[in-house]
């Protein structure tokens, strides 16, 4: 392929990441939300999207399947993305991963007196790593979505979920005990095309990477 193949999933990474590549010159001809097309044309005869899960964007990345693509740092985290160049912290699609609890649970005791949690979470790998390095035992529940709803039915003690908002604990009366991180989305690069895409691959990083101070000011 001699053009540029950027993975980008739809939502909240698609909306903000269209700002920084109208700063790189590339603009989607459709709107991945109206569009049933998984691969869309740009502005640019030489850069085309495809629309995949977010999870599953360091996957195509890392492979060659897309030479560039945007993921959140849990995904990047959950999945290792040891092969991926990472040259640009986005600072979009901001949240914090976090440690929450039913309003009535006494985490700080329960972590005191030395109790085994149960921890619903899809994000098992930073999860493990967050408590291990507490001195915390758990027992690691992995879902795959709804995490709000495990300590309401007695699946679970806890959960690690992101938070932006904090609205869907409130609303599902949990509370954030505990912050693990802050989160952002990242711009992956695949290392083969790096080297082979260069001349393409530079500027468009240049110029998204440009473009992100004034994405942020915005944001903030
Ligand atoms: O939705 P799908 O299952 O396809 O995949 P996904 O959930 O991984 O994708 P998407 O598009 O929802 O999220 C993409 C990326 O956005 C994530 O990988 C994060 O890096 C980032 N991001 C930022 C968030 C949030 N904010 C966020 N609030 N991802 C998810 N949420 C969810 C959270 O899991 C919880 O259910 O929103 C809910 C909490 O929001 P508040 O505002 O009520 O606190
Ligand atoms: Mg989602």
């Amino acid at each position: 392929m001699s053009g540029l193949t950027l993975a980008l999933s739809k939502g909240r990474i698609f909306e903000e990441t269209l700002p920084l590549l109208a700063a790189a010159g590339i603009v989607p001809a459709e709107d991945p939300e109206t569009s049933r097309k998984l691969v869309l044309a740009t502005s640019r005869p030489d850069v085309r999207i495809v629309i995949v899960r977010a999870s599953d964007v360091p996957t195509y990345v890392e492979r060659g399947a897309a030479d560039l693509g945007v993921a959140g740092r849990d995904v990047l985290l959950e999945h290792g993305g040891a092969n991926l160049y990472q040259p640009v912290d986005l600072g979009i699609a901001r949240c914090r991963l976090m440690v929450a609890v039913p309003a009535r649970f006494d985490y700080r005791l329960a972590v005191q007196q030395g109790a085994r949690l149960r921890v619903a979470t899809k994000y098992v790998r930073c999860a493990r790593e967050h408590f291990a390095a507490k001195g915390v035992h758990v027992d690691l529940i992995k879902l795959y979505g709804s995490m709000e709803l495990a300590p309401l039915v007695g699946l679970a003690d806890a959960i690690v979920d992101l938070v932006s908002s904090g609205n869907t604990l409130k609303a599902n009366h949990l509370e954030a005990v505990e912050e693990i991180m802050p989160i952002s989305a990242r711009l992956v690069v695949n290392q083969a095309a790096l080297k082979l895409q260069r001349a393409r691959l530079v500027p468009v990083i240049d110029a998204i990477a440009a473009a992100v101070p004034a994405a942020r000011a915005k944001a903030a």
